[in-house]
């Protein structure tokens, strides 16, 4: 019988972990737009989560009642490809440092921020969460995915041997404002952006974009994705981690057409076929989310347009954020 969840009070102290980047920092507006008023947010540069020492002395001295996992090193495929050591290594001590100092400092609410690329390359479509460990990963990001997988395995774990209330998330792939924009380690979306943008402002003919444009893909703002994590910590309690997307995904074309529409590009748009595409299709099952009462807000037209603005207003002093999300 599932216990009903005491509602998350507001008082309480909440950490974000990884507070500077797209995902912690939406957590952080977000719980700040709920009117939680103890909210502490951490970047590496505050508390460097791969030094075990650091992060409990941190953890047993701040001893919040809830902690939020949004800190991971995380880079589009081709950082994926050329750094898998970084990407294992950095995330699998991040994790495994937080988890037990999150348990020495007694947290009784964690909500740990996994990626959907943990889900096998030809998995059903849309993916639900049972197909998890039921076949290959794509290769391009094996070690970062393995490294979430075991995430999804130390929150298991820390529930079934400590009776800790604690849940992963899956979110589909993410966009918004505070994105990291490097033009050859991002995602797709924040790539997309700078590159079509830079075209109209240097009045360029041509955009260069990767791949075949075949893969379709499901993107969700880091906004909707930041309420989805606070109403799931309100609403959610169970070992299986849950899926966080929108229910619809497009091809990576059509996910160019939206951008240069966005930022008013109208020239010519050249495929580069030597860049990997990366897994054929990615869409997530998000029955489970709705079941809970959750709904998008934030449509992938107008959340394009928002972040053209945000990067147009901020660039170009965004740039590589290796860490944070
Ligand atoms: O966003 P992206 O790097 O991540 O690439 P994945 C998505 C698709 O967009 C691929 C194409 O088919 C790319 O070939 N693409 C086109 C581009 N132009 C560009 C560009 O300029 N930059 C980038 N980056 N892609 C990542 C995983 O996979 O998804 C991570 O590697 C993580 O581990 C993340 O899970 C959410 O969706 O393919």
């Amino acid at each position: 019988m599932p216990v009903p969840l005491p509602t998350l009070d507001r008082s309480a102290t909440v950490l974000v972990a990884g507070s500077s980047g797209l995902v912690g920092s939406a957590v952080m507006r977000r719980l700040r737009a709920e009117g939680f008023t103890s909210a502490v947010g951490i970047r590496s540069s505050d508390v460097d989560l791969t030094d075990a020492r650091a992060t409990f002395g941190y953890l047993t001295s701040l001893r919040p009642a809830v902690v939020i996992d949004a800190a991971a090193r995380v880079g589009g495929i081709a950082a994926n490809d050329a750094e898998p050591v970084e990407f294992l290594d950095d995330n699998l001590r991040i994790q495994t440092n937080l988890f037990a100092a999150a348990h020495a400092a007694d947290v009784d609410r964690l909500l740990f921020l996994g990626s959907s690329c943990i889900y096998p390359k030809h998995s059903p479509q849309p993916i639900p969460e049972s197909a998890l460990l039921t076949g290959p990963l794509e290769e391009t990001n094996v070690a970062y995915a393995i490294a979430k997988i075991a995430g999804v395995v130390a929150v298991q774990s820390y529930r079934r041997q400590y009776g800790r209330r604690w849940i992963s998330v899956m979110p589909t792939n993410v966009y918004g404002p505070g994105d990291n924009f490097h033009p050859t380690r991002s995602h797709v979306l924040p790539a997309l952006v700078r590159r079509f943008h830079e075209a109209v402002r240097s009045g360029a003919e041509e955009v260069i974009v990767w791949g075949t444009g075949a893969p379709r893909r499901e993107f969700i703002h880091a906004d909707d994705l930041a309420a989805a994590c606070l109403h799931l910590l309100a609403h959610y309690d169970d070992p299986s981690p849950v899926n966080i997307g929108v229910g619809e995904d497009l091809t990576i074309a059509d996910l160019v057409v939206l951008v240069a529409e966005a930022t008013g590009f109208a020239g010519r748009i050249t495929w580069d076929a030597s860049k990997p595409d990366g897994t054929p299709r990615k869409l997530l099952d998000v029955s489970r989310l709705l079941a809970t009462g959750w709904k998008q807000r934030i449509g992938l037209a107008e959340g394009i347009r928002s972040t053209v603005r945000w990067y147009a207003d901020a660039s170009p002093t965004t740039d590589e954020r290796p860490r944070g999300q």
